[in-house]
C-alpha cells in the first residue's frame, strides 16, 4: 500500500526553490506587521492550528443536475478518498480530518477504515446522514420527506439511518454527526408547515437522545432546494429554534451557501456564537444561489468578515473555549477537486489570517468614539494585509509545501491513478 502518497523528495525540491524568497518575503512582512503592533510569529502559530475538515464528497468531481464529467483517476470508493485526502493534507498541513457521509461511504468495517485513514495521518470530522435520496432496496422512498415525513415508518426508517451514522461515528472517532435534510414542498398547501416543524422536532430528539455525551448535533438549514416553495429548516432562525428545543448538544451549522442573496452572514455567525449555538461550518462560495463553488473564489471579503467576528466570539468565549467545526462543502466541475481543495483550504487560512492582521485594540477605540472612517480602516487594513508569507511558512515549518499546486503537479499524482484506478463512467446527474 502507497502512504502519504507523494515522496518527500518531491515536497523538498520544490521547497528548496522556493525557500529563499519564502525568508525574504516572509521577514519583510513580518517586519511591516510588527510596525503595525502586530507579531508575525503568533498569527503564523494560530494559523499552524487551524484545522478545516475534507468532505469525502468534495475529493470526486461535482456536476451540475445536467452532467458530471468525471477525470481519470479520481477515486471512486472510500479508501481511494482517504488517500486523495491524504494528498490534501500532505501538502497543505490544514485539513488533518475527513467529513463522510452515509451511505455514501459505507464499509464493512468502519474499524479498519479508521485505521487506514490514521495511517494515512487523518481523522475523521462529522458524519453526516443522508435522506435525501432513495437507496437500492430501502423499504420506504423519501422522496416525500423523511424525519418530517407525515408517515411515521417513513420518519422511523429516517430516524434510524441517522442513528445508524452516529454507531459508525463512534467506531470512526467522529465527535459530531451533521443532519440536512431536504424535507419541504413543491406547492401552496402541499403540506401542514407547523406540523412538519414538529414532526422534525420529535425525529431529532430520537436522533438526539442517542448521542454519546461527548457529541454533538449540527442542524445545517438551506433556503431552498430541492424544494421550492418551502423547506422545512429553512434558515438559521428555524435552526436555532429548533437547536435551543433539543438541548445544548444541538447546535447550527451555517453553510455560506445557504442563504438568501445578500444575507449578512457575519452578523448571523455573531448571533448564533453570542448565544453558544455556532456549531460550525461549510465553506464554499456563491454567486447565485447554493452554487458549491470554491471557498474565497467570489467573495473573499465576507469570508474575511465572517472570521472577524470569529476571532470577536474566541475572545468573548475566553477560558471556556470556542470550538467552531470547520469543513469545505464544494462541487469541483471543472478543476481537479484536490487542487480546488488546497486552494480553498488556504483560502480559510487566508481569511483567518487576515482577521488575526487587524488591531484589535485600535478598532475597539475608534468603534467607542463613533469614528466610522477609522474603525472601517482598521477592519479594511486586516484585509488589505497580504497573507500568503504568512500561509506558506506555516505550511512549510508543519513539513508541507510551500507551494501546493506546483508540488501536487510535479509529484504526477492523478496521472499514476489514473493507472491504477477504476476508469470513471460516464454519469449522467451531478448533483453532490
Ligand atoms: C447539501 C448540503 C449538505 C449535504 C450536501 C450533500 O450542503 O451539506 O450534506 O449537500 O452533498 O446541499
Ligand atoms: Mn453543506
Ligand atoms: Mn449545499
Amino acid at each position: 500500500m502507497e502512504l502519504a502518497g507523494i515522496p518527500p523528495e518531491v515536497i523538498d525540491a520544490e521547497n528548496k526553490r522556493r525557500v529563499e524568497a519564502l525568508n525574504d518575503e516572509y521577514d519583510s512582512l513580518g517586519r511591516a506587521l510588527h510596525r503595525r503592533g502586530r507579531a508575525i510569529d503568533a498569527i503564523k502559530d494560530k494559523v499552524k492550528k487551524l484545522a478545516v475538515a475534507i468532505p469525502t464528497w468534495g475529493v470526486g468531481t461535482g456536476g451540475t443536475r445536467f452532467a458530471r464529467f468525471p477525470i481519470p483517476g479520481e477515486p471512486s470508493n472510500i479508501f481511494e478518498k482517504i488517500e486523495d485526502c491524504a494528498i490534501i493534507q500532505t501538502l497543505g498541513r490544514n485539513t488533518p480530518t475527513v467529513s463522510p457521509h452515509f451511505p455514501w461511504d459505507e464499509t464493512p468495517d468502519p474499524v479498519e477504515l479508521r485505521d487506514f485513514a490514521v495511517e494515512h495521518g487523518l481523522g475523521f470530522d462529522a458524519v453526516n446522514s443522508n435522506t435525501f435520496q432513495d437507496r437500492a432496496g430501502q423499504a420506504r422512498s423519501y422522496k416525500y420527506g423523511s424525519l418530517t415525513h407525515a408517515d411515521e415508518a417513513v420518519r422511523d426508517q429516517a430516524i434510524a439511518h441517522n442513528i445508524s451514522c452516529i454507531e459508525t461515528g463512534k467506531k470512526l472517532g467522529s465527535k459530531a454527526i451533521t443532519v440536512w435534510i431536504a424535507d419541504g414542498t413543491n406547492f401552496p398547501g402541499q403540506s401542514d408547515m407547523t406540523g412538519a416543524l414538529d414532526r422534525y422536532l420529535d425525529s431529532t430528539a430520537d436522533i438526539y437522545a442517542a448521542l454519546p455525551a461527548d457529541w454533538r448535533l449540527f442542524i445545517e438549514h438551506k433556503l431552498y432546494e430541492p424544494a421550492f416553495y418551502s423547506t422545512v429548516i429553512s434558515d438559521w432562525g428555524t435552526s436555532v429554534l429548533c437547536a435551543q428545543q433539543l438541548g445544548p448538544k444541538a447546535q447550527c451549522l451555517v453553510d455560506l451557501g445557504h442563504h438568501a442573496p445578500s444575507v449578512n452572514i457575519e452578523q448571523i455567525v455573531a448571533r448564533l456564537a453570542r448565544f453558544g449555538k455556532l456549531g460550525g461550518f461549510h465553506f464554499n462560495d456563491s454567486k447565485y444561489g447554493d452554487d458549491d463553488l470554491d471557498t474565497g473564489s467570489i467573495n473573499p471579503h465576507q469570508l474575511f468578515l465572517v472570521f472577524n467576528e470569529l476571532i470577536e466570539a474566541e475572545k468573548r468565549a475566553g477560558a471556556d473555549g470556542f470550538h467552531p467545526a470547520y469543513m469545505l462543502d464544494q462541487s469541483h466541475n471543472v478543476t481537479d477537486p484536490i487542487e480546488s481543495l488546497m486552494n480553498s483550504a488556504a483560502a480559510v487560512a487566508a481569511a483567518y489570517a487576515r482577521a488575526l492582521c487587524v488591531d484589535r485594540n485600535a478598532l475597539a477605540d475608534h468603534q467607542s468614539k463613533n469614528d466610522v472612517i477609522m474603525a472601517f480602516n482598521a477592519l479594511r487594513r486586516g484585509y488589505d494585509t497580504d497573507v500568503l508569507p504568512i500561509l506558506a511558512m506555516a505550511r512549510y515549518e508543519a513539513g508541507g509545501a510551500i507551494d501546493p499546486i506546483a508540488t501536487y503537479r510535479a509529484s504526477g499524482w492523478r496521472a499514476r491513478k489514473a493507472q491504477t484506478r477504476k476508469v470513471p463512467e460516464i454519469a449522467s446527474a451531478g448533483i453532490v
